[in-house]
């Protein structure tokens, strides 16, 4: 009896000790295999008397008994280890971004930052954002804008016009931004202090126009709006946007229909050897045009001129993205080619704002 309990607690320790089901096999066949300790002693009751067999057979079969629902239970736990050290192993983290790379490769295109650019600009200073349709009326792109009937710029030689619909209606391509303000002035009441970033059109197409090109216009109807406001908001704008200390600006009077009276603007610079820096230099370059709202278009768009006044101005993005960021051909804005944007692009999470820098660091 005393081999048996030693063999048992043998026998025991051996399975409790088995780190893997191959291990516990081999415990199993050393045990109870042909040529096993209980087997050996179980070939040992054919010797015995019919007596000894009788309480030896019991002793040996309870040992085998015991051993076999050890050999069960450590199966059965080593199966569940194995399960669960597989699915640590082969876990998976759903909740990690999968392609981490892929907001580090996009690129935001240059006339998207440049806008992005300008409309921080002018939210710092008070204005808000107005957008409105690309396919316009001839009567908010032009007559309510005080284009005389048989303007040139209303001509099919500039304007997209679509085919006349059921009712006569010949709707167009917006030429300018400015029907935005029209809306505007036409649903908010003064004071009004807007800007209108957006995509315009003409027919026209060069090395330096494209048919699609992009604008910003702004808009200010208050009663104290005069031409010294005006001023004040381009020089501060030129100052931040082209992020210099001071720059000289110049204003020579000039015609739109629009404003009354009528200004184009340069800005001072310097160009050499093919760059063109701001803010110094002798050379003047033309950035935008302005005036104060002409009495006819307050009139048309529900304002009394008697009562009201404001000032307008508008300028080209795509000229001063290319002139800002030194990006040598228009035409490459709108060819959609992936490594001109990869060169050219800015980071996604480098977002333009006053005080975090305009244009990143
Ligand atoms: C230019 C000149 C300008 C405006 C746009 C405007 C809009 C309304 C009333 C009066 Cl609703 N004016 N806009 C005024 C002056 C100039 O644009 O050279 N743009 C590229």
């Amino acid at each position: 009896m005393t081999d048996h309990s030693a063999l048992l607690h043998e026998t025991l320790a051996a399975i409790a000790q088995a780190g893997d089901e191959a291990a516990l096999e081999s415990v199993r066949v050393a045990a109870l295999g042909k040529k096993g300790t209980i087997s050996a002693l179980l070939a040992t009751l054919g010797k015995m008397s019919p007596d000894e067999r009788r309480s030896a057979g019991a002793a040996i079969n309870a040992l085998k008994d015991e051993v076999s629902a050890a050999l069960d239970a450590r199966r059965v736990a080593l199966k569940s280890a194995g399960l669960q050290a597989r699915l640590e192993r082969e876990a998976l983290d759903v909740s990690l971004p999968v392609r981490r790379a892929g907001v580090e490769t996009g690129r935001i295109h240059p006339i998207s930052q440049v806008l992005d650019e300008i409309t921080a600009i002018f939210a710092d200073m008070g204005f808000a954002i107005a957008e409105g349709p690309d396919i316009e009326s001839d009567d908010y792109n032009f007559t309510k804008l005080n284009f005389p009937p048989g303007h040139p710029a209303r001509e099919m030689h500039d304007t997209f016009f679509f085919a006349p619909d059921d009712k006569g209606e010949r709707k167009l391509l917006r030429t300018h931004t400015s029907p935005v303000q029209v809306r505007t002035m036409l649903t908010q009441k003064p004071p009004i202090r807007v800007i209108c970033p957006g995509r315009t059109y003409r027919c026209d197409a060069d090395q330096t126009h494209t048919p699609m090109f992009h604008q910003v216009e702004g808009l200010v109807i208050d009663n104290s709006a005069t031409l010294a406001n005006l001023k004040w908001v381009l020089e501060e704008f030129c100052k931040a946007f082209f992020e210099v200390p001071h720059v000289a600006m110049r204003f020579r009077p000039s015609f739109f229909p629009f404003t009354s009276p009528s200004m184009e603007v340069d800005i001072q610079c310097r160009r050499s050897g093919g760059e063109i820096r701001f803010g110094e230099g002798e050379d003047w370059l033309e950035i935008l045009g302005c005036g104060m709202v002409h009495a006819n278009v307050l009139r048309n768009c529900g304002l009394d001129p008697d009562v009201h006044q404001g000032y307008a101005w508008g300028m080209g993005i795509d000229r001063i993205a290319m002139l800002k960021y030194g990006l040598p051909d228009l035409r490459d804005f709108f060819d959609a080619d992936l490594r001109w944007i990869d060169h050219y692009g800015f980071k996604p999470l480098d977002i333009p704002s006053l005080a975090g820098g305009l244009s990143g660091s």
